[in-house]
């Protein structure tokens, strides 16, 4: 291939030199871990097997309402995206699949992307639709969508957004998704402005159409948000909203958690609990955040609360309590690193969060939550999350052909100045949600 990275005999390359190194960490992480009881070979094993989606759209510098300061051999059309996520894949081992959002990917030929992308070895996750912004250059929205879109007020501009809705779902279905995910911005800015109950009761009546357009095998991720764009009140605000739409579109609708979308110090790990309760949990949007929907790297604020969201996730699958797979998907927005480098550290992040919670020892935190030994049963915890696991990550990576060290290989690679080399340089200036 022309994308060095992408070549498997390029990254051997690299790994050789390291591979001793890593043989002897894994050896001796392995030794600790039988001292409890663990077997390294399961958890390495099961983390080789564990995948998150990268978000088309974060593949290009993101920007916020007040600048963009756009980076060298940025993607411009979706082709583009689809190579810097093979890049992605091909160096980590754990993104195989991209998540698309229409309208921003342009696909003039479906069968050509999906062609494209399996040639480099990636294929597509849960698409998303956009009425949240108007799309002027765009045919089937002539409505704007100021006020709202699958609450509006105005039965126009609710069909053409459920329009749009069932157009994602034939896009996905081109290409191999088995998913749509909803996020809408409607809310209100005034006390008064709009009819809390109405608005609901639009909205779930709206996802209802769209759900009868589902193919038997998709699922409906409903994407909450407690506010912004909509400063008063956003119609789909809360875990709470999002399970009771849900529960009334049916069961193919589940609830998507984005780890920025929560009053701030909410316990999101509990939402993640009670929506495994309801049967409902549909996945996640993987992000830090410190003030509000930050969109910041997985890992890099409160890495803790990610493996205490991991943790939940393993204790239900282990208990039989998961009935369907969740959806792992990263939604970030890269201001100031090269969005390439943060979907790397973030994968990297988010499966570390994924092997640390697999080390709990949840016999023993079982005995003391019955003991109400509320110190050690938190021991149990921390020792688990201090266990360092990179040893298993790089292990993994290694066994699967991907590399022992990605950042090092990505920047080696010379990739993105090869991108500056062949792609236009993007304009700067005010931001946007992207
Ligand atoms: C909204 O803040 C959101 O989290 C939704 O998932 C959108 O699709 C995405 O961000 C757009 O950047
Ligand atoms: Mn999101
Ligand atoms: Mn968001």
């Amino acid at each position: 291939s022309h994308i060095r990275p992408v070549d498997r005999d390029y990254r051997a390359g690299l790994n050789r030199p390291l591979e001793a190194e890593a043989a002897r960490d894994y050896e001796f992480l392995g030794e600790k871990l039988a001292r409890r009881d663990i077997d390294i070979e399961q958890v390495t094993a099961q983390v080789a097997r564990f995948s998150v989606a990268v978000p088309s759209w974060g593949t290009g510098t993101g920007g916020t309402r007040f600048a963009r300061f756009p980076g060298d051999g940025e993607p411009a059309s979706v082709f583009d995206r689809i190579e810097d996520c093979a890049v992605i894949n091909s160096l980590t081992g754990a993104t195989p699949t991209i998540s698309p959002h229409f309208p921003w990917d342009e696909v003039p030929d479906y069968a050509a992307l999906r062609a494209h992308a399996e040639a480099l070895g990636v294929g597509f996750d849960a698409v998303n639709s956009n009425t949240f912004q108007d799309h002027p250059a765009h045919a089937a929205h002539p409505l704007s969508y100021k006020f709202g879109s699958l609450s509006h007020t105005d039965p126009a501009v609710r069909a053409q957004a459920i329009a749009h809705n069932i157009d994602c779902i034939r896009a996905g279905e081109a290409l191999g998704s088995k998913a749509l995910t909803i996020w809408i911005g409607d809310g209100s800015n005034f006390p008064g402005q709009s009819h809390f109950g109405q608005a609901f009761e639009r909205y779930i009546a709206s996802v209802q159409q769209v759900a009868a357009s589902l193919p038997p095998d998709w699922t409906l991720f409903l994407e909450h948000k407690i506010h912004e764009p909509a400063f008063y009140s956003t119609v789909i605000q809360d875990w709470g909203s999002s399970l009771l739409a849900a529960q009334a579109v049916g069961p193919q609708a589940r609830c998507l958690v984005d780890l920025g979308h929560h009053a701030p110090n909410v316990n999101i790990e509990m939402i993640v609990a009670r929506l495994i309760h309801a049967g409902k949990l549909a996945g996640f949007h993987f992000n830090d955040s410190k003030y509000g929907d930050d969109d910041l790297d997985a890992g890099a604020i409160d890495p803790f609360r990610l493996f205490l969201v991991f943790h939940e996730l393993v204790d239900a699958e282990r208990a039989g309590r998961l009935d369907v797979a969740p959806a792992y998907m990263i939604d970030q927005s890269h201001n100031v690193t090269d969005p390439i480098e943060s979907l790397i550290s973030s994968a990297i992040e988010i499966q570390r969060a994924y092997a640390q919670a697999l080390l709990v020892d949840r016999m023993a935190l079982s005995e003391y939550q019955e003991g109400n030994d509320a110190m050690m049963a938190n021991q149990v915890l921390k020792r688990a999350f201090t266990t360092d696991v990179a040893p298993i990550l790089a292990t993994a990576r290694f066994r699967k052909g991907a590399a022992i060290e990605p950042l090092a290989a990505y920047r080696a690679s010379g990739y993105r100045q090869a991108c500056a080399g062949r792609r236009p340089k993007r304009a700067g200036g005010g931001g946007g949600i992207v």
